[in-house]
C-alpha cells in the first residue's frame, strides 16, 4: 500500500489548526479593540460633543468605528499570520493544496455582510430623523423640524419659549456676516449662540457658492445665493467654535474663517441688546429682512456701498447704477 502524501496530509490538518487559532484570536482581539475604540477612542473622536448635532455624528462615527473593528483586526491577523507561520521555507518547491468552494463560509459571509449594510441603512435612517436632520441644510423646507419648536413666521425668542432661535448666515466673497431677526435684524460679523438652547440656521449667500462650516458644531451647509439653506443644533457646551468656508468661492476663499461663542443665557442676552443698540444706524440702512437676498434688487445696497467704497469691478455687491459693472 502506497503511502500517503504527508505534505497534503500535513496541509489538510495544518489548515484545520490554523483555522481554530485565527478564529480565536480573532474573536479575543476583536473584543479588545471594539472596547477600545468605543471606550477610549470614541470621545475624541471629531467633531467633539460641543452641539447636538456634533455630539449625534461623534456618537455615529463611534458605531461604525466598532462595527468596523473586528473587519480590520481580521484582516490584519490573517496577513499576519500569513507572513510569520504561511511563508515558503528556503527549499520548499512544492505547492499549496488547492483550494475548494465552501458552502458554509460563503453564506455566512453573504448573510453577514448583508445583515450588515441593512442594519446600517436602518440605523443611518433613524439618525437622519430623529435630531431633525444631520447637522447639514436641509433646504428651504426641511423635512424634519426639532420637536416642540415653532420655525416659521417668528419675530421674538426668549430662552425655553417654544420660538426657536433664528439666525441668518449670509456667505459673500469672502466673509460671513449674521443677521438676528428676532432681534431687530441687525446684521453682525460676530457668531453668538445661547447655550441649552436650539438654533435654526437660515444659510444663503450674496454672491457665489460658500459653505456654513461651524465645525465643532457639527454644522456645514451649503450656502447658495437666492436660496434659504436650514440647518438645526443645539449647543451643549459655552466656548469657542471654528467656523470656516468649505467651498472653493473664489481667490480669498481661505481667508473666510471665523470663531463663534457659545455664551450662557443671560450672556447672549446682554449681547443681543448691546448689538442691537450699537448697530441701530446700520440696521436703518440694511434691506429688510428675508430668505434670501438678490443684490441686484436691493435697493439700498448701492448706497451702501457706496458708504463702505465697495462699488467698482471686483468688490463687494454687484451695483445696478455702476457704470463699470455690466
Ligand atoms: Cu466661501
Amino acid at each position: 500500500m502506497a503511502a500517503e502524501s504527508p505534505i497534503s496530509e500535513g496541509t489538510a490538518n495544518g489548515r484545520r489548526r490554523d483555522g481554530f487559532w485565527l478564529l480565536v484570536l480573532w474573536i479575543v482581539l476583536s473584543v479588545i479593540g471594539c472596547l477600545l475604540v468605543a471606550l477610549v477612542l470614541g470621545p475624541h473622536l471629531p467633531p467633539g460633543d460641543q452641539s447636538s448635532s456634533a455630539a449625534s455624528q461623534q456618537t455615529d462615527f463611534t458605531v461604525l468605528s466598532t462595527i468596523a473593528t473586528p473587519v480590520v483586526v481580521g484582516v490584519l491577523l490573517y496577513l499576519g499570520w500569513a507572513l510569520v507561520f504561511w511563508r515558503q521555507q528556503p527549499g520548499d518547491e512544492t505547492d499549496a493544496a488547492p483550494l475548494h468552494g465552501h458552502t458554509g463560509i460563503q453564506t455566512t459571509w453573504i448573510a453577514g455582510t448583508a445583515v450588515i449594510v441593512l442594519a446600517l441603512a436602518v440605523y443611518g435612517t433613524i439618525e437622519l430623523v430623529s435630531p431633525a436632520g444631520a447637522g447639514a441644510g436641509e433646504g428651504p423646507q426641511p423635512i424634519w423640524k426639532p420637536a416642540g419648536t415653532t420655525t416659521s413666521s417668528v419675530t421674538t425668542w426668549s430662552a425655553g419659549g417654544s420660538n426657536i432661535l433664528q439666525v441668518q448666515v449670509i456667505g459673500q466673497q469672502w466673509a460671513w456676516t449674521y443677521r438676528y431677526p428676532q432681534f431687530g435684524g441687525f446684521e453682525t460679523t460676530q457668531l453668538m449662540l445661547p447655550v441649552g438652547q436650539p438654533v435654526q440656521f437660515n444659510v444663503t449667500s450674496l454672491d457665489v457658492i460658500h459653505s456654513f462650516w461651524a465645525y465643532t458644531l457639527g454644522v456645514k451647509a451649503d450656502a447658495n445665493p437666492g436660496l434659504n439653506n436650514v440647518a438645526y443644533t443645539t449647543p451643549q457646551h459655552t466656548g469657542y467654535f471654528q467656523v470656516r468656508c468649505s467651498e472653493l468661492c473664489g481667490i480669498w476663499h481661505g481667508s473666510m474663517y471665523d470663531t463663534g461663542d457659545v455664551l450662557s443665557v443671560p450672556a447672549f442676552m446682554a449681547w443681543t441688546q448691546a448689538t442691537k443698540a450699537q448697530l441701530a444706524d446700520v440696521t436703518k440702512l440694511l434691506p429688510p429682512y428675508a430668505a434670501s437676498y438678490d443684490p441686484t434688487a436691493v435697493s439700498n445696497m448701492g448706497a451702501i456701498n457706496t458708504k463702505l467704497g465697495l462699488t467698482g469691478a471686483g468688490g463687494g455687491f454687484y451695483n445696478p447704477a455702476d457704470p463699470e459693472q455690466p
